[in-house]
Formats: structure tokens, C-alpha cells, sequence
């Protein structure tokens, strides 16, 4: 109990000694004069040139490595876990887990890997790889991941990224479209490549990464139409028979990245490594006081630009590297064995990258844990989350510094202990993060988010929100070595005129713009546009709008507006955002069609609040399709979104009329979401198509 009176009677103390001053609102951009197609352009404040490197004379990601590789020589800087022991365990439906025992960090020092990647890259070389033609690597995020990323930059190979979990047509489509002939692979990811060895006609060897290559008596390997040979025997290959490096120069393409879109087949990204270095570079400016003392935790997919560029992000200031899973990422993670130690845990990271869904998903845990220990536990927490609510208002650090501390002592310090008790900068990507989670995360954590907006076709260079922005809902401003400009779309009603800010649709130019998609030159030119005084721009098809501070926030998209029936628009990703704070929504996608008057959606329930739901209310139910089927359970869902839409104040016609609720999750593997989890539209719409129709139908 006393812990409790200490929490209220401390900050009313706070409050008079420690009042906050709202300081001055930081201009953060300001407008800009620039070339190309008329609209409003901002800048970073901070910079009047845009930037190309942060590093004097280094001009290349592979000059870069090396000279991070000469200055930090003995520091650790690529870490992995030792897997202590495998075990299966079946759950009370019958289900089997694996879980993993791991144990602590094992550390390579920067000489170290440098000697791996020179040795891979000779290895290559020898194997008869020449330099004009491209590798790909199609595996899971790993540290020879990251050194066969640096060997092929130091003998100036192009390399071709491809999501592990991309589906077979798109990989087939990647691997021609580039003319791949070395394939770098883990072996799961070689049993995937045999089922297609068919379609593959470029390709020669395949370097597996792990020991026990698969299928070496499969026919196009004993035709010897495919080298399969191992990791490490490509290093002593490489090690025995030295070949000189072969630097590539700043324009040289480092990586076509296959981005897996929302339409179609990939399209191939080419990016320069004048492009990915700018990035980095911004990057280096916009986290505070980043050192060699930096240690991150690698876990995002290494073909998703925002890892890789953090990667050689953390290698140019001679941080370390440590390599987890999502599924091992904490010590409640699916995959650890109870009573051992998550990545987070076993870590300690200061830094970390993460897309919106994983943070949902750490939200929601601690909401679920503070709500099922109730009580005390849960009137402390609620407490201490108003009470730094209302100092983040105020000013972020300083002026709450001694409740602050108390509050982390008391209730914080537990959930900081989640991620390992010390980050202090989250960079979070991909998609935008709603409000809410930003708080909490902030909030919880007490460590700053870094919201950035930006695509693969930007080598995800864009905005960026600095540390000290603790506004929720908006993506920052211009990066070092971005200009942002908004033109009018007058089609969606969004004009530079507009009052109390300027809005239109969202155009990227600078150093870090791509040069366009891999052999597709009308795709390229519809959305890359070259201005009179040479800067390149990316049309993105999103909408944002221009805060009085310089600071971008995201309001809709160009393609996901659809006009009604009776001519209202409905914008799909506005309505989905507000409707899925709904508890029993896992997912939603919002369709609508010109032919009808109202839209519908499909959500893919949540199985646990659903099920406590449907217990309390005394339904039997077979299993959770089965709930998912009752018109009951679609009453209470469907009445909950309208409550969201309501609270939002959404007009009638924006709230789905009708909805199907669905009981199997969208995952990358099942096509219907990206690796960053957007949802494709256009998989769900053809894979629901008879729902979606039988819902209008029944109307
Ligand atoms: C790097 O490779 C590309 C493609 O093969 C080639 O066009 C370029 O000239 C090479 N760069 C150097 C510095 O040799
Ligand atoms: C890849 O190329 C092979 C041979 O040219 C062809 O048979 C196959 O259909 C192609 N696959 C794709 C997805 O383009
Ligand atoms: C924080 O400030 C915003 C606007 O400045 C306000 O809407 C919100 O209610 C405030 N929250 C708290 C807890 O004071
Ligand atoms: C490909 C590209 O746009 N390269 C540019 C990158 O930035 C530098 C410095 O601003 C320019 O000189 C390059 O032309």
C-alpha cells in the first residue's frame, strides 16, 4: 500500500516543484524553391544542402565497410545465439510447438567478419561468379546474410533481394527478370528453389548457408546443371585462392530490391550506392549521439530497406550487431522455451528497428498483462500512465525528471525489461504507427520513436521524426537528403491552397531517390520524374498535408479513395485505421465499388476477445470458424465497428453496412498481406471474392 500513497503524493509534489514550460513550437522545415512540377516544398530546417554522405571521403557502402573495419578493428560487431537445446511441445489441442533454448551472444570483432567477407568475396570469384552478373539472397536475417551483402559490394556485384517469404511465381519472376547465377540461400529456402529448378534457366550454383544442404541427389544438382556448395567451403575456397577487390563507384546499382507490391508481380527496385549512403547518412544525423558504445538487435527482414540500410547504419558508427527472430524476440516470444532467455533479454539493445505491427503487438501484451494482474498492479500503472501522459504534453525530458524516475522505478522499469531494459531509440518504419501504440511505446519505454516515412523506391529515405518531436500521428520532416513536395490531386478534392494547411499528393526528390524499376521503363517513367535542374522525383501516391512546423503527416492515399454509388467517396485506409481499434478486429479491409450505395468489409476476428466474449454471453461454439459463422457474433462485431466509426465521427456511408467476419489470420506466407504487413488488396479481394459478393447480394 505505501507504494501506492508514495505514487500520488510524489507527483502532486512534481507538479509545483518540476512545473513544465511549453516551450517555443522547434521549426523543424521550412519551405524550399525548387524545379520540376509546381507545388509546396519543404526541407529540413537543419540543412540547406541536401546530403550525400556523412563520412568524409567515403562515397560507397563497400568503402564504408572497410572503413568501419579499419577503425573499429577489435570491437564486436556481428553477434549470434548458440542453440542449447530443440524441444516439441504439444499444446491441448494437439497442436505441436518447437521451442528453442538458446544461449548467450557470441561475438565476431569488425577484422573478423572483414577477413569472412574477403575471403567470400575471393571464393566467389573463384567459383567462376563473374562481376557483371548477379547474385541474389533469399534467407532469413542473418549474419551471413550481412556478409555476402559485403562481399558482393566489394567485387562491384549487383545484388538481387528477394523476401523469404515471397511466393513461388514472384520468385521465379525475380530471379529471371534479373538473370540471376548464384543464388545465396538458407536451406529451407533451397527446398523452395528445387520445387522450381525448372523455370530457372540462368541460374548455376547455389551457396547454402547452412551445413545440411538439402536434396544434393535431386537431378539438377547430379546433372551438374547446379553447383550446390556450402557457405564456409566458399570462405576457404576463397581463403586459399585471394582475388583483389574490385570497388564499385557511387553510381554502380548496389541492390535491386524486389519489393512485393500491393498489385502484380515484384518490380525491382535499383538502387545506387550513392542512394543507399544518403540514406545512411540521415539516418546518423537524426538518432542522437549514436556511438561504437550502440549495440542493435537484428531481426526485420534484411530484403526490407529499412534493416538493411540500419544495418550498415550501425556498422558506419562501429556499433555491434545482434541477431534475433521475431518469433525469439522476447522471453513470452512463441518460439523461447519457458524459463529461458528471449533475444531482447539475452542482448540488451539500445537501439532497435521495428514496423508497426510488432508494436501493436508489444502494446497489447502489456495491456493484457497489466489488465489480468488487475488491482493494485493496474490502478499503479493507469496512474503512472496518465501522470506521463500529461508531462509528455508538457515537455519530454527535464522538466519531470524526479517523477519521472519514480515512475520508472515503480511500474516502468518492468515493461522497459520486455525489450531488455535499455533502449533508447526505436526506429520504426514500413508503415504508419497509429497514435496510440506511439504513446504507449513512448510512454512505456521512455525511450523516443523514430517515425520515418518513406519506400523501397526512396531507398526509404523521406521524413523522419526527430527525437525530441513527441506529437503523435505525424512522420517529421524532410530528411538530410530529402525534399518533400505536395501537389494538388484536384480529382480528391486535396489542393496546396488548402487552410489551415497546404495538402496534396506526396512527391519525393533528392539524392536518395532510386533510378527507377529493373527493365521497366514505362512503370518508371509513370512515377519517376527528372526536373530542369536534374533532381529526381518519386510520385508516391499517398496524400499528406504540411503542419505550420514543417512536419509531414500521411492523411490518405491516391488509389484507395473509391467513389460511391451516389457519389460520396469513401477512402478505404482512413475508415480501416478508425475501425480497427475495435477489440475484436485482428484485421480489416474496407471494399467498396462504384455500383453500390454502402461499403463492406472483412475482418479477421480476434480469437481471444471474441472467445471471452462469446463465454460470457454463454455460446457454444465448435471451434473458432464456428464462431465466426453465428449471427450473433457478427451482430456484436459489426455494432462495435459502428460504435468506432461513430466515435470517430465517420459519415454513415463510410462505416461497412455489412461484414464477413473471417477466423483464419492474413500473413505474408498466405499472400494477402506484404511483409510489412499492408494488406494487398487486390489477393484479398480475388481470394474473398465470393463473400464480398454474397454480402451485396443479400442486401
Ligand atoms: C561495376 O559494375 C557495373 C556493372 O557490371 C559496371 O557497369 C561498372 O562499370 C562497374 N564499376 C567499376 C568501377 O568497375
Ligand atoms: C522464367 O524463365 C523460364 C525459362 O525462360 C520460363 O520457363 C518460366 O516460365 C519463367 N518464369 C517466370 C515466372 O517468368
Ligand atoms: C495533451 O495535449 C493534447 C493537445 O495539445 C490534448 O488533446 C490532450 O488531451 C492532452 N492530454 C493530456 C493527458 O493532458
Ligand atoms: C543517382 C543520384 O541522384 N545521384 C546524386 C546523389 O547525390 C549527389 C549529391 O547530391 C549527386 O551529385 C548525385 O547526382
Amino acid at each position: 500500500m505505501s507504494a501506492y500513497i508514495v505514487g500520488v503524493i510524489v507527483p502532486l509534489l512534481a507538479t509545483f516543484l518540476f512545473r513544465s514550460s511549453k516551450g517555443q513550437k522547434k521549426q523543424r522545415g521550412v519551405p524550399v524553391e525548387v524545379g520540376g512540377e509546381d507545388g509546396y516544398a519543404v526541407r529540413n530546417a537543419g540543412f540547406t544542402e541536401v546530403l550525400g554522405t556523412a563520412w568524409e571521403g567515403v562515397t560507397t557502402l563497400a568503402e564504408l565497410f572497410e572503413y568501419a573495419c579499419g577503425k573499429h578493428g577489435d570491437k564486436p560487431l556481428l553477434g549470434t545465439r548458440a542453440l542449447i537445446s530443440r524441444d516439441m511441445q504439444v499444446s491441448d489441442d494437439g497442436r505441436s510447438f518447437e521451442k528453442l533454448h538458446l544461449g548467450d551472444y557470441h561475438w565476431l570483432t569488425y577484422q573478423q567478419v572483414f577477413l569472412r567477407v574477403s575471403h567470400f568475396a575471393s571464393g566467389l570469384a573463384h567459383l567462376g561468379h563473374s562481376r557483371a552478373e548477379r547474385v541474389a539472397i533469399f534467407a532469413d536475417t542473418r549474419p551471413e546474410w550481412f556478409i555476402s551483402l559485403q562481399a558482393c559490394f566489394r567485387r562491384n556485384v549487383t545484388v538481387v533481394t528477394i523476401y523469404a517469404s515471397l511466393g513461388e511465381e514472384a520468385l521465379c519472376h525475380s530471379l529471371n527478370e534479373t538473370e540471376v547465377t548464384t543464388v545465396i540461400c538458407g536451406n529451407k529456402e533451397f527446398k523452395k528453389l528445387l520445387e522450381i529448378s525448372g523455370q530457372l534457366d540462368t541460374v548455376k550454383r547455389v551457396i547454402c548457408m547452412d551445413d545440411d544442404i538439402p536434396s544434393l541427389d535431386s537431378p539438377v544438382v547430379q546433372s551438374g546443371h547446379w553447383k550446390a556448395i556450402s557457405f564456409p567451403d566458399v570462405e576457404k575456397l576463397g581463403q586459399s585462392n585471394p582475388v583483389d577487390a574490385d570497388l564499385p563507384l557511387p553510381a554502380d546499382v548496389a541492390v535491386i530490391m524486389y519489393t512485393s507490391g500491393s498489385t502484380g508481380l515484384p518490380k525491382g527496385v535499383m538502387m545506387t550506392h550513392a542512394n543507399v549512403l544518403a540514406v545512411v547518412s540521415s539516418v546518423m544525423l537524426i538518432v542522437p549521439g549514436v556511438g561504437s558504445k550502440d549495440v542493435y538487435l537484428a531481426y526485420l527482414p534484411l530484403a526490407h530497406i529499412l534493416e538493411l540500410a540500419a544495418e550498415n547504419f550501425i556498422t558506419g558508427i562501429g556499433g555491434s550487431i545482434g541477431y534475433g527472430t521475431p518469433l525469439t524476440l522476447t522471453d513470452t516470444s512463441n518460439k523461447i522455451k519457458k524459463g529461458t532467455y528471449g533475444d531482447a533479454t539475452a542482448l540488451k539493445p539500445t537501439l532497435m528497428a521495428a514496423v508497426p505491427a510488432i508494436l501493436d503487438r508489444v502494446r497489447d501484451g502489456v495491456r493484457k498483462k497489466v489488465d489480468a494482474k488487475g488491482g493494485l498492479a493496474k490502478i499503479l500503472f493507469d496512474l503512472a500512465y496518465g501522470r506521463r501522459l500529461s508531462a509528455i504534453n508538457g515537455s519530454w525530458f527535464g522538466a519531470w525528471g524526479l517523477e519521472k524516475l519514480l515512475w520508472d522505478f515503480l511500474v516502468f522499469r518492468k515493461v522497459k525489461a520486455i525489450l531488455g531494459g535499455r533502449i533508447r531509440f526505436l526506429l520504426s518504419g514500413g508503415a504508419p504507427l497509429s497514435g496510440d501504440t506511439q504513446r504507449f511505446i513512448n510512454i512505456c519505454l521512455g525511450a523516443p520513436i523514430g517515425q520515418g516515412y518513406g519506400l523501397t523506391e526512396t531507398c526509404a529515405g523521406g521524413t523522419f521524426s526527430e527525437y525530441d518531436d513527441t506529437s503523435v500521428g505525424r512522420v517529421g520532416t524532410p530528411i538530410p537528403s530529402s525534399y518533400i513536395k505536395l501537389i494538388d490531386w484536384p480529382e480528391g478534392g486535396y489542393l496546396t491552397s488548402d487552410s489551415p494547411m497546404p495538402r496534396g499528393e506526396i512527391v519525393i526528390g533528392g539524392p536518395n531517390v532510386t533510378v527507377g524499376y529493373f527493365k521497366n521503363e514505362a512503370k518508371t517513367k509513370e512515377v519517376y520524374k527528372v526536373d530542369e535542374r536534374g533532381m529526381r522525383w518519386f510520385y508516391t501516391g499517398d496524400i499528406g498535408q504540411f503542419h505550420p512546423d514543417g512536419c509531414l503527416e500521411i492523411i490518405d492515399r491516391k488509389k484507395d479513395i473509391v467513389k460511391l454509388q451516389h457519389g460520396e467517396y469513401v477512402s478505404l485506409g482512413k475508415v480501416e485505421a478508425v475501425l480497427s481499434v475495435s477489440p475484436y478486429v485482428d484485421n480489416i479491409m474496407v471494399h467498396a465499388d462504384p455500383f453500390h450505395s454502402f461499403c463492406v468489409a472483412l475482418v479477421v476476428a480476434a480469437q481471444p476477445a471474441l472467445e471471452e466474449w462469446a463465454s460470457k454471453q454463454g455460446i457454444a461454439f465448435t471451434d473458432f470458424a464456428d464462431l465466426c459463422g453465428k449471427k450473433e457474433t457478427i451482430t456484436e462485431v459489426h455494432s462495435s465497428l459502428v460504435q468506432a466509426g461513430k466515435k470517430a465521427r465517420l459519415e454513415k456511408f463510410e462505416v461497412p453496412g455489412k461484414i464477413k467476419l473471417v477466423s483464419e489470420p492474413w500473413t505474408p506466407e498466405s499472400g494477402l498481406v506484404t511483409a510489412a504487413l499492408k494488406l494487398k488488396r487486390e489477393a484479398i479481394r480475388k481470394a474473398f471474392s465470393e463473400e464480398l459478393a454474397k454480402l451485396y447480394e443479400s442486401s
